[in-house]
């Protein structure tokens, strides 16, 4: 498509132009009057303009030049002295862009407006999940899917919907796992993480648990000797259990030290809290755990980081091939919305949760229906 602006003294003038150049087949596609020249329009000298295009393919919907010379179309348009005529391409790409907007805002009602399609109990349940910190695209598949389990009577029954509900995020949770043993083979478990979520506590109670309840036999080793303090603390719990307690303060001495604990059930490998985003100390955990590597390793978060937070911290750590997660610190918190983006993100199993400082008694191997109600919360639909 060829388009050209043509202007003169008259209207009929611009189309003899146009027609010299562009020939019988051309079409107007804009025509309009304006003022050169004068002060703030006023006495200025009139101009008439036309802008006309020759495509085969473009007839319908605009004047053909063929019409008489003085049977113009007038179209008024405000007065402005800048007009640009842009090539077919040019317009063709705009439009491009315009339909991608579109879409693209499509997309962005429809995933918002998902809740306005649910019913009343819907939208309530949906409002709740996104309340106890249940990510909005999963709480809408959550919704979604106990809308199309409940029979047409069911849906207006909180308490049904509210069941429904607990199943759902159950199966999506799927069964938690415990430690797990392989016969007459030591089994040996480390636990990663960041700092401070509670790894060692947390040994200290899985080896209480284990040697005093189920009577195994254990054996504790621990890596973090950049501080006294830690070697110290776990040092006392091993004492109060009476177990024995191995400390490695080289990486090469891990694989011996594993070897010496070959006797025991259940050998627990304590290691230094990382910062996943510190490249150097992700890189030591990766050489220590390729000398020996461990038969489990479970990663220790923390129920109250923040979702986003709990799902980099799972990435930066899972080049250490990661088995299962144990969340600590539920009693610090009352949503555990985050939990359940975890484990559907990473498509990981929980193991354990611990809810308080206590050794060896705040640790708990929840179910997967327990952790849903759990999730759900006290929801009463009001
Ligand atoms: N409220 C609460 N506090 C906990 C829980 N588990 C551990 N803690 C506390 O969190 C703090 C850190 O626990 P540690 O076991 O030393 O954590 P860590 O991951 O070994 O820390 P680093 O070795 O420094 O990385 C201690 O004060 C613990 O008592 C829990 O389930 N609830
Ligand atoms: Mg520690």
């Amino acid at each position: 498509m060829k388009i050209k602006r043509f202007v003169g003294d008259s209207f009929p003038e611009a189309i003899r132009q146009a027609k010299e150049q562009m020939g019988n087949d051309a079409v107007i596609l804009y025509s309009r009057k304006y003022k050169e020249g004068g002060l703030f329009g006023l006495f200025g000298r009139e101009k008439f303009e036309i802008t006309v295009a020759v495509d085969e393919n473009y007839r319908n919907g605009a004047e053909h030049l063929t019409i008489p010379a003085d049977d113009y179309i007038e179209i008024s348009e405000p007065d402005s002295s800048q007009f640009e005529v842009h090539s077919a391409n040019e317009i063709l790409q705009e439009i491009k862009l315009m339909k991608d907007m579109v879409e693209e805002l499509r997309e962005r009602i429809d995933d918002e407006s998902t809740q306005d399609i649910f019913g009343r109990n819907g939208r309530l349940l949906f409002k709740h999940l996104v309340s106890q910190n249940v990510d909005e695209k999963l709480a809408s598949r959550i919704v979604r899917t106990v809308e199309e389990r409940a029979e047409a009577e069911q849906v207006h029954d909180y308490a049904h919907v509210r069941n429904l509900c607990v199943q759902v995020m159950a199966e999506l949770i799927r069964k938690p796992r415990d430690i797990e043993f392989k016969k007459g083979k030591s089994r040996v478990v480390a636990l990663i993480g960041p700092t401070g979520v509670g790894k060692t506590t947390t040994i200290a109670k899985l080896a209480a648990r284990f040697s005093l309840i189920e009577k195994k036999k254990i054996g504790l080793i621990t890596l973090d000797t950049y501080r006294i303090a830690a070697v110290e603390q776990l040092k006392i719990y091993a004492d109060i259990m009476g177990l024995p307690l191995q400390v490695v303060y080289k990486p090469g001495d891990l694989k011996a030290a594993v070897e010496r604990f070959s006797n025991r059930d259940l050998v627990f490998i304590d290691t230094a809290g990382r910062s996943p985003r510190n490249d150097e100390q992700m890189a030591e955990l990766v050489a220590l755990f390729q000398e020996a590597e461990p038969d489990e390793v479970i990663l220790v978060l923390s129920a109250t980081t923040k979702s986003e937070d709990l799902l980099d911290t799972f990435k930066r750590f899972n080049i250490i091939k990661i088995d299962k997660i144990i969340f600590t610190k539920l009693d610090e918190t009352n949503c555990y919305g985050s939990i359940l983006n975890t484990i559907h993100r990473t498509k990981k199993r929980v193991s354990y949760v611990t809810n308080g400082q206590n050794v060896p008694d705040d640790i708990e191997l929840l179910d997967d229906i327990q952790l849903a109600q759990m999730i759900m919360g006290d929801d009463l639909g009001l």
